[in-house]
């Protein structure tokens, strides 16, 4: 196969601008975006009259080969990724869990997971415990790992949640080495108590996750890590936004000119809540995840948020748990693995529920799905834009032919979808990852050992002028007032 390849015709979408226009790529690279491009007969043209040509997307938050309650995902770093690319998802953020509290070791593992990769990666870290070895490792994370971001826990009590006095240090941490911090957050002391409840109450079942985790402690969590974000005076970065609830504390933060990011994910987007009460164990089983898909009406909440500003980019939090995986919670719902797809499906979703309902441009499109995200986690314009120069990430979506969500077709290793049976126009019909075709007439050609790691930087724009707030509590700390000893 060629590495030069002409896209013809297409509209070259970025999260600013949009023109009709070619686009020349030579060894991985965008070269040129010009209204006509010609080339020799060695390069290979893909006409993209009528379509989109836009970035390839930027999923922020999944979880490849996860061990996670007993068990580990079935999606790996190249069943997860072909996935992604089959959905036009070019490069996907995971996290790396420290393995037995190392944040050392949690990395050499997931680097030995990520050898088999077919598309660009970057990696958050997830910090689950604090001592002066965890401080100094994420000061090597940063400085030689091209890790950015840290993840807080406020939930999963006894396994990887962190007390408020953690949260504090590793806020403090997180803002020295201008990296972001991240939050789940959800009360993690206050879900302990209600799913005991559940089943003291004889309520097993999945319809048991929904009731133990109500959207009221996902507000209280998310308004916690706001205010000691603010304390602290750094940007925080809230992962899977579910609720209203959450969404309410991030706007408002936002007004007052707090650096907060919301994430919401696919899943709660478009479901709700009422399938954890399906009769059938199986069924329900499959949408567990935390925090838990809401009501119906936090899903349009979450998209007007979008639309709107409040929240800034769109994650899924794919965490692919087979049926027979799910059903070690037959008998108690605490131990149905959380977690549901999405890697493949959320350009999609997106695209059908924002853009065709006509509630944002392709614009914001390519700006909630792959800009954004660059741009948060500093590595834009490499990723997340049509530029010269930009790594050669692009999909061809095309507005009038027709996609369909089912666990037949996808790609991904699951035996159930959460998004089964959802169609609507907008088909991503090619993938170019790296410079190379990777997606194209429903094929995939993938292969392990392809894809890269892509190195984070600190100091985002995010953290541009954060120390000229006034911060009375900040200064006093180097500059104590003096006072003469009283003599009354
Ligand atoms: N939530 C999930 O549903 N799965 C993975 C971890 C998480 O926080
Ligand atoms: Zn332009
Ligand atoms: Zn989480
Ligand atoms: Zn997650």
């Amino acid at each position: 196969p060629s590495s030069k390849l002409l896209i013809k015709g297409g509209t070259v979408v970025n999260a600013h601008h949009q023109q009709v226009a070619d686009v020349y790529i030579e060894d991985g690279i965008i070269v040129a975006i010009k209204p006509t491009i010609t080339v020799g007969d060695e390069v290979t043209v893909i006409d993209a009259t009528g379509k989109f040509v836009m970035p390839g997307g930027i999923d922020p938050h999944t979880h490849l080969e996860f061990e996670f309650m007993d068990t580990v995902t079935v999606d790996d770093f190249f069943s997860g990724q072909a996935a992604a690319l089959a959905g036009g998802t070019t490069m996907h953020i995971d996290f790396v869990i420290p393995h037995k509290g190392s944040l050392t070791a949690g990395f050499e593992a997931y680097e030995k997971k990520a050898k088999k990769a077919c598309m660009d990666y970057g990696f958050h870290m997830a910090v689950t415990k604090w001592d002066e070895t965890v401080s100094r490792e994420m000061e090597l994370m940063v400085k030689e790992k091209g890790i950015n971001s840290f993840k807080f826990f406020l939930a999963y009590k006894g396994a990887l949640m962190i007390n408020d006095e953690l949260l504090l240090e590793g806020f403090k941490k997180c803002k020295s080495l201008g990296a972001l911090a991240m939050v789940h957050a959800e009360n993690g002391d206050a879900v302990y108590e209600g799913q005991k409840k559940m089943i003291e109450l004889g309520i097993t079942g999945p319809e048991g996750h929904a009731l133990s985790r109500p959207a009221v402690l996902e507000g209280e969590a998310t308004a916690r890590a706001i205010r000691l974000a603010d304390f602290v005076n750094t940007p925080l970065y809230v992962v899977h936004v579910m609720s209203i609830d959450a969404m309410e504390e991030i706007a408002r933060a936002r007004k007052s000119g707090q650096r907060v990011i919301g994430e919401p994910v696919a899943s709660g987007l478009v479901l709700d809540e009422s399938w954890l009460w399906h009769p059938d164990f199986e069924t329900a089983a499959k949408y567990v995840m935390s925090p838990p898909i809401r009501k119906r009406g936090h899903d349009k909440a979450l998209q007007a948020a979008l639309s709107t500003g409040i929240l800034q980019l769109v994650g899924t939090d794919h965490c692919a748990f087979n049926s027979t995986q799910k059903a070690l919670g037959i008998d108690d719902f605490r131990k149905i693995p959380n977690g549901v797809n999405g890697i493949e499906e959320r350009m999609h979703v997106v695209w059908d529920t924002m853009v065709e309902s006509g509630q944002i441009s392709a614009m914001d499109y390519v700006r909630l799905t792959s800009t954004e995200c660059a741009r948060i986690f500093n590595i834009y314009p490499r990723k997340g834009a049509i530029l010269p120069g930009s790594d050669a990430d692009i999909i061809i979506l095309n507005p009038n032919s027709s996609f369909e969500i089912t666990a037949k077709s996808h790609h991904s290793r699951l035996d159930t979808n959460v998004f089964e049976g959802s169609r609507g126009k907008g088909k991503i019909e090619v993938t170019i990852a790296g410079g190379r075709v990777v997606w194209e007439n429903n094929e995939l050609k993938v292969a392990p050992g392809t894809g890269r790691y892509i190195k984070m930087s600190p100091f985002s724009y995010l953290f541009d002028g954060i120390d000229r707030r006034d911060d009375a509590y900040l200064k006093s700390l180097q500059a104590p007032v003096k006072r003469a000893k009283s003599s009354s």
